[in-house]
């Protein structure tokens, strides 16, 4: 194939092509690698997507990737070739070079490695083979994975001004309920990942390091910056290293970014950072509830691993709150009487919106924007979409159980749905 313009650095498909004498882009998908919706929706899909006969799973994609033959001694040299930001000497972004990384030269070349390329969940450990080596971590030892409630809770505001955030982007075993265990991609080992809380003008200094083979990368939708530097992907063993000052008040999703997006946040790499407005709202018992779906394969080993055809036909198995489906029926959220209730909800998707409604309840106000602009009062339901955040809140007269529902109920059925227990 032709070599790239002096102007035009190489990306990692061109390298791909060169390791293998042959076109890549072929292999994986048939697109251009200079397809612009390739560099965050990944390659198209094949088998087309309604075929959910012939594998294509998220191992069937992986294993298929791995024919690239992107061994790993490859790899560093693979992300070193791939720097679009050669011309490009200075950080602009306000990312930075990441200080917990374990190679001075890689990292330098992987400073500015956008690996926003179709390629990137490609770059895996060659020659282990076999679909369930593809994520070893995430199905290692599942018989231990222990199944907790996540907390809803919001966690207080800390009274620094800046958080520190050093998190690392891990696979493992969790159980989402009981008789369930799925093998997931993960940031901090738990589905969501951990809920975040600042303030308007807080000072976020986040870095992610990769402990696993498979790329990956993060996405603040609370953040301004330039995503193909500070959200760029980084291989195993590599920190990517960023800081940002949210402007607005509101709940905000979080993912990894890394190509295909839909497969990696159907993986479990998502949660939520809330920011609370500088002027405090009014007092109240606050949650957090992160929406997403699961789209699994039937056990195997007591595991169950995600599946791509699923997540690209959009029918999940399971929708869910916080990570597991029902969690809030067996063990409720409790508040008193009199108590102000704030929801902070976040539709992680993959794809779906969160029809929040709480029964026999009504909210006395939705921020329609940042809170405490543009309140809604007297809201029956009001519909998060995926990759949004509302805040919800209502007062808690009356004593009761008031089951808080996607009143999608085609959803709700499938586990998004919970239990907000009023005592006298
Ligand atoms: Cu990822």
């Amino acid at each position: 194939m032709p070599e790239p313009a002096a102007t035009v650095p190489p990306c990692l498909s061109d390298l791909a092509d060169r390791l293998n004498g042959r076109d890549a882009s072929e292999q994986v998908s048939g697109a251009a690698s200079s397809d612009p919706s390739v560099l965050v929706l990944g390659a198209p899909a094949t088998p087309p997507p309604h075929d959910l006969s012939l594998g294509n799973t998220r191992r069937a994609f992986l294993a298929r990737a791995s024919t690239l033959s992107l061994a790993l001694p490859g790899i560093g040299a693979a992300l070193a070739a791939c720097a679009p930001g050669g011309s490009r000497g200075g950080d602009s972004t306000g990312a930075r070079n990441a200080t917990g990384g374990t190679a001075g030269s890689a990292q330098d070349s992987l400073r500015h490695h956008n690996s926003d390329s179709k390629l990137d969940t490609t770059v895996l450990k060659g020659g282990r083979g076999g679909s369930s080596s593809a994520t070893p971590g995430a199905t290692a030892d599942a018989d231990r994975a222990q199944y907790h409630r996540y907390d809803p809770t919001l966690p207080a505001l800390s009274a620094e001004r800046t958080l520190q955030l050093n998190w690392r982007a891990v696979e493992a075993p969790v159980r989402i309920r009981p008789d369930t265990v799925v093998a997931a991609w993960t940031f901090e080992g738990d589905v969501p990942g951990p809920i975040v809380h600042c303030r308007v003008g807080d000072t976020v200094e986040f870095t992610l390091t990769n402990d696993v083979d498979v790329p990956h990368s993060m996405d603040f939708h609370a953040a301004q910056l330039d995503p193909r530097e500070a959200f760029r992907s980084v291989g195993k063993g590599q920190s990517v290293s960023f800081t940002f000052s949210p402007k607005w008040a509101g709940a905000f999703m979080y993912h990894c970014g890394t190509a295909p997006v839909l497969m990696h946040i159907g993986s479990g790499m998502y949660g939520a950072l809330i920011v609370s407005p500088r002027e405090p709202l009014p007092a109240a018992k606050e949650f957090v509830l992160v929406q997403s779906e699961y789209y699994l394969e039937e056990p195997q080993n007591g595991v169950r691993v995600f599946d791509y055809s699923k997540m690209l036909a959009t029918m999940p198995d399971l929708v869910v709150f916080n990570g597991r489906p029902g969690q809030y029926v067996k063990e409720p959220i409790r508040v008193k009487v009199g108590d102000r209730v704030r929801f902070w909800v976040v539709s992680a998707g993959p794809t779906h919106p969160s029809h929040f409604h709480v029964v026999g309840e009504q909210f006395d106000t939705v921020y329609l924007g940042a809170p405490p602009g543009t309140p809604l009062r007297g809201v029956q339901t009001f519909s998060v979409p995926a990759g949004g955040g509302m805040c919800f809140e209502l007062v808690c007269d009356v004593a009761g159980e008031f089951p808080f529902v996607n009143h999608g109920f085609g959803h709700g059925q499938k586990g998004a749905i919970g239990f907000l227990v009023v005592e006298p």
